[in-house]
């Protein structure tokens, strides 16, 4: 027999999964913020979490509860708007869960499974971040962290990160590949791939590190080539987004979102971090690469494009807000899903004519305060004059 409880808490998941959203009062011309979350915890359904049955469940008890719904791939397919999200368990492990929505701003309904991910690496803990790319040719791949223990120090808590790569036709039935092997980078996370052959080659975007957490002598993000993407290895990385001193990249920084392909670049929606005494503070920056080379840099907006805003200041790792999908829907409408705090997704919309007005006509950052000044003056001085004073 079904626990009564079943129905009044799967009432106010329904509820909340078809609750209009609507955009805040929030204002930069750049894009629009949203009032509400698209993806909580609080939007899970009832049955992955709860035993329903009132016999061997008479308290109505969660059995496995889940803490976070995060970091998400987006891809726009037929008409409809689907996250591949983090989803994390009261057991700290993440796995992957494809919601849809008509409309990309409200109405994300989780499938009746989570994604269980082909068991073909037996040291992997933990798996999250999936990024999604719709390929030429002709399979969408979902790259994402893959973790395991570091067994070669005696550490309880070290960790080593891979680029794990899986494909898919449906979002439903999934081909693990092998894992990304890059030569000359020790561990990897926020791998992108790029959704075009570069040079008849799959193009990757990396972010080498010499550490768990620390990138170390990791300068950026990295682009390389390989051959063949059933067994992939990348054995140069060349740098492209570089980290620099007194940025919101000094830290570490990484690819975000697959990079959308407009008339005058790639435009890259990726995070940058950096430390405070309140420790690590993450903030999603964009930049566009060369159409033809996409490993060059060729604009280079200054500091952040999206920085987390009151409440999404606060949760799991606070002061964190990241990216790792997007989608440009039929009308040229793009939606940035982002994490805040790594405990909740949120929706920024804007247009790809407003990001490239962005990314090409924001000054870039020239480095020393006294020039940001100088750049800041010349602005007051231009719009002055335009207000006759
Ligand atoms: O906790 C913030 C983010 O930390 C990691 O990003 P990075 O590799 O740049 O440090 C990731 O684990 C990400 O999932 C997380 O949101």
């Amino acid at each position: 027999m079904i626990h009564e409880k079943y129905y009044e808490l799967q009432k106010e998941v329904d509820a909340l999964t078809s609750r209009k959203n609507k955009k805040s009062s929030f204002y930069n011309g750049i894009y629009d913020r949203y009032e509400y979350p698209v993806l909580t915890r609080e939007m899970i359904p009832v049955i992955w979490k709860y035993d329903i049955c009132k016999e061997t469940n008479p308290f109505f008890m969660e059995r496995l509860g889940v803490n976070a719904t995060f970091n998400s791939g987006a891809i726009y397919l037929n008409g409809k708007y689907y996250l591949v999200a983090r989803v994390e368990g009261n057991d700290r492990k993440s796995f992957f869960a494809v919601a849809e929505s008509d409309n990309g701003v409200d109405g994300f309904k989780f499938r009746d499974y989570p994604i269980l991910l082909p068991d073909t690496c037996p040291e992997e803990t933990n798996v999250y971040d999936m990024r999604l790319t719709k390929h030429e040719d002709g399979y969408i791949y979902g790259v994402f962290c893959s973790e395991s223990k570091d067994t070669t120090v005696n550490d309880l808590s070290a960790a080593t990160a891979a680029a794990g790569i899986v494909r898919t036709k449906d979002l439903e039935n999934w081909e693990r590949l092998d894992n990304l092997k890059t030569l000359r980078s020790p561990q990897q996370r926020n791998v992108v791939l790029h959704p075009e052959f570069v040079n008849g080659k799959y193009a990757f975007y990396t972010r080498p590190m010499d550490d768990f957490i620390e990138t170390g002598s990791g300068g950026g993000v990295g682009f390389g080539l390989c051959d063949d993407i059933e067994h992939a290895v990348i054995d140069e990385e060349k740098m492209t987004s570089l980290r620099k001193y007194h940025t919101i990249t000094e830290a570490k920084n990484g690819a975000g979102a697959v990079p959308i392909k407009t008339d005058r670049g790639w435009i890259h929606i990726a995070h940058g971090v950096r430390n405070t005494a309140a420790g690590l503070r993450y903030v999603i920056y964009a930049f566009a690469t060369d159409l033809n080379d996409p490993s060059k840099v060729i604009a280079e907006p200054s500091g952040m494009l999206i920085g987390p805003r009151d409440w999404e200041r606060v949760g799991d790792v606070s002061n964190v807000v990241f990216t790792n999908g997007a989608i440009v829907n039929d009308n040229n409408e793009v939606f940035i899903y982002y994490a805040a705090s790594d405990t909740r997704l949120h929706v920024a919309t804007t247009t790809i004519d407003k990001l490239v007005d962005y990314v090409f006509n924001t000054p870039s950052d020239p480095g020393r305060s006294v020039e940001c000044v100088a750049q800041r003056c010349e602005l007051i001085r231009k719009n002055l004059e335009l207000l006759g004073k």
